[in-house]
């Protein structure tokens, strides 16, 4: 059975006392996670460790970078390794949001070395996929999150693609207040897990975790992860305030 995550992205928000409020209101909660499911908090680096005594390794809730570096190590100043990270106690890294695409450049090939260095440092990628507004107005989606997948995926062994999360995130539907809708966003996900299925197998393809990310809500959080190929959510906005993403976390 794969897993259903819902992960909050901060992005660059909050400061430290702010950080600490929302993990203990998160925490307070009492969300009871069936087995197989994981809630993932996405930090800035200068909050991990915080974050993670807090969190003090409650069953079911993970730790995550929001990006790592490309490099191994060196002389890469305000750079990030993921070794660094492995080595205070990280699990997930998101890597390939289209904030990072887009404002840091990241291609496919970049990604594709941040992903082996991630998984050489026992840390599980989080790699975002998704089209802008031109291609899907142009309907050409499902080639553009394939060269996507191919380019930053492909090179990756069946037993390495076993620590993958893949989040499909519409660029048209990132802060903008739209949501792909449940239909469009099944699609999608459909189609990554044939495209999956085509290159590792039938079984790599059903364990996969594919997460929907875009101004996932509360509010239309139930119709997405009720889709058959939708395993949870990567949320942006929502994920800052803790009643909602308990809202969103209750849907999984
Ligand atoms: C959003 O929900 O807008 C996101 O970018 C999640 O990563």
């Amino acid at each position: 059975m794969r897993k259903k995550i819902v992960a909050g992205n901060w992005k660059m928000n909050l400061t430290l006392g702010q950080a600490e409020q929302l993990i203990n209101d998160i925490l307070q909660a009492g969300l009871r996670l069936k087995e197989g499911q994981e809630v993932v908090l996405a930090t800035p680096f200068p909050y991990l460790l915080k974050a993670k005594s807090l969190l003090k390794n409650t069953p079911g809730f993970y730790l995550a970078a929001q990006n790592s570096a490309s490099e191994k190590s060196g002389a890469y100043t305000g750079e990030v390794s993921a070794e660094m990270l492995s080595s205070i106690g990280v699990d997930y890294v998101i890597l390939g949001h289209s904030e990072r695409r887009e404002y840091f450049q990241e291609s496919n090939a970049t990604l594709a070395k941040k992903i082996d260095l991630a998984l050489a440092n026992n840390i599980k990628p989080i790699f975002c996929c998704g089209e802008p507004l031109e291609i899907r107005k142009a309907e050409k989606q499902n080639e553009y999150v394939a060269k996507q997948l191919e380019e930053s995926l492909y090179h990756l062994t069946e037993e390495q693609l076993k620590n993958i999360v893949i989040a499909y995130e519409p660029i048209w539907a990132i802060g903008t207040g739209l949501t792909a809708s449940a239909a469009q966003a099944q699609d999608m996900h459909a189609f990554i897990r044939a495209q999956i299925a085509a290159k590792y197998g039938r079984e790599a393809a059903l364990n996969i975790t594919i997460l929907y990310g875009g101004s996932a809500k509360p509010s239309n959080a139930g119709e997405l992860f009720a889709c058959p190929d939708v395993d949870g959510g990567l949320i942006g906005g929502a994920s800052l305030v803790a009643a909602d993403f308990q809202a969103i976390i209750s849907h999984l």
